[in-house]
């Protein structure tokens, strides 16, 4: 198949691209750069070392012998997106191209209305271009299994039938996610089922839980083929972050009690997630969705894993949470789509978290120490 990868210089977009180049689909990728400026912005940069999205591609030319086309440019400008599309002519759309960290989107105003400006805008031209040049086009969107936030009833996929007043229908799931950046995608979701109602799109949102891990069997073959590796309060997803600290000899920043349960998904089985899902279509008109996640730990059980395998002593501290979130809640969450379509999960184990801890310690002298702890506050100044 022609898949056309969004986002595809990012931390899952990259290796995501490779993975199906490998599995023999004709791959091209977009992106802005906008990631790489974010690093500026916040004064950081990715543990890993990272090669530049040209040359990333030319060594996956030396590498495999296949061709990577670049489309250097931004969903925000719709002429662009319709073009790349046009000239392209994918049969699926990967769509991973969004700003995608919490603490940025709550940073301040101006932050909030970038993240979901991007995110929602990007997305909205991308379905107009779908619709102008071939409606036909799978769309796999990520989206996050944070946009059903914690209710107290158990997380079905997407969907959920309800009886109200002796009738039934089935609606979208009811959502309460816990950020802007949350919200973003949520609008986002909402968009694409219209779209798929209205317009006879084919769509599949991919609720994803947060991702760890680095390498992919694509990415490790050559160090210019890593992907990022982020460590820092703002775009660090948890359980990488655990590992750098555990390494560093700093205190795991557990937020709150640490009670808060995620649903989580190694890296490798992400790339795998979305090769199905462009492998086995949504239907014309159907707006498909699949919570992406394999375990779920609470923060705290994720920080005793860590702290149990790193052969040092590891403090583990309990921080006063920045963010707006419960921790003590009901946690279960539907996922049978992937596996359904042949996803045999990597589960945590000691052995990912020890490669964790070797990475991190060929690359420690690269952590400002200061970006580790978490400065953005989800409530309002003096609340
Ligand atoms: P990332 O920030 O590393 O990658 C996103 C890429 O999209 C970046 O390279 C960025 O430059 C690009 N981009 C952003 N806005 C763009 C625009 N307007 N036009 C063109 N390119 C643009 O993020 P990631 O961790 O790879 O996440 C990718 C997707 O997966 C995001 O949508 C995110 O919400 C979702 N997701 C990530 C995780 C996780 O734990 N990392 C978990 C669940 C869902
Ligand atoms: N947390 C800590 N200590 C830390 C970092 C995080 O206790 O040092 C806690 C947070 O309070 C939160 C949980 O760990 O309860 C997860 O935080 P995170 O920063 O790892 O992940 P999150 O902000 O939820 O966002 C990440 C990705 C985002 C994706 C989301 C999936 O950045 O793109 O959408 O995971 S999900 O959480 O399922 O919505």
């Amino acid at each position: 198949m022609k898949v056309l990868v969004l986002g595809g210089d990012g931390y899952l977009g990259w290796p995501a691209a490779l993975h199906l180049s490998e599995h023999g689909h004709e791959v091209a990728v977009l992106d802005n750069g906008a990631r790489r400026g974010y690093d500026d912005e916040l004064g950081v940069t990715s543990l890993v070392p990272i090669r530049g999205l040209d040359e990333r591609v030319a060594a996956w030319e030396e590498v495999s012998g296949t061709r990577l086309p670049v489309y250097h440019g931004d969903l925000l400008d719709a002429e662009f997106t319709r073009d790349t599309l046009a000239e392209f002519r994918p049969d699926a759309v990967v769509h991973f191209a969004e700003q995608r960290s919490a603490p940025y989107s709550m940073l301040d105003r101006a932050h909030a209305t970038y993240t979901q400006h991007n995110n929602v805008v990007g997305t909205l031209n991308l379905l107009y271009a779908i619709a102008e040049t071939d409606p036909g086009t799978h769309l796999v969107k990520l989206g996050t299994l944070g946009e059903y936030g914690t209710p107290n009833i158990d997380i079905e996929e997407g969907w959920l039938t309800v009886e109200h007043n002796g009738r039934t229908d089935r609606v979208l799931f009811p959502k309460r996610p816990g950020s802007f950046y949350h919200l973003s995608k949520v609008h986002d979701s909402h968009n694409i089922e219209f779209t798929c109602r209205a317009w006879g799109l084919r769509a599949t949102d991919l609720n994803q839980g947060v991702v760890y891990g680095h390498h992919t069997d694509q990415t490790a073959r050559d160090p210019r083929l890593a992907t990022r590796f982020d460590y820092d309060a703002v775009f660090g997803t948890v359980l990488n972050r655990f590992t750098i600290q555990a390494v560093l000899g700093e205190p795991l920043t557990v937020y709150g009690s640490g009670g808060q349960t995620r649903g989580v998904i190694d890296i490798r089985d992400t790339v795998e997630c979305v090769r199905l899902a462009v492998e086995n279509p949504a239907e014309r008109g159907e707006f498909r969705v699949f919570n992406q996640l394999t375990e779920s730990f609470s923060v705290g059980e994720l920080a005793k894993l860590v702290a149990d395998t790193h052969p040092g002593g590891t403090e583990v501290a309990h921080l006063d949470n920045p963010r707006v979130e419960a921790d003590r809640h009901h946690y279960r969450v539907a996922s049978t789509g992937l596996p359904a379509l042949g996803l045999r999960p990597h589960l945590l184990a000691d052995t990912l978290i020890t490669s964790l801890f070797d990475l991190v310690e060929r690359h420690a002298d690269r952590v400002d120490r200061s970006a580790l702890l978490p400065g953005v506050q989800w409530r309002l100044p003096g609340r």
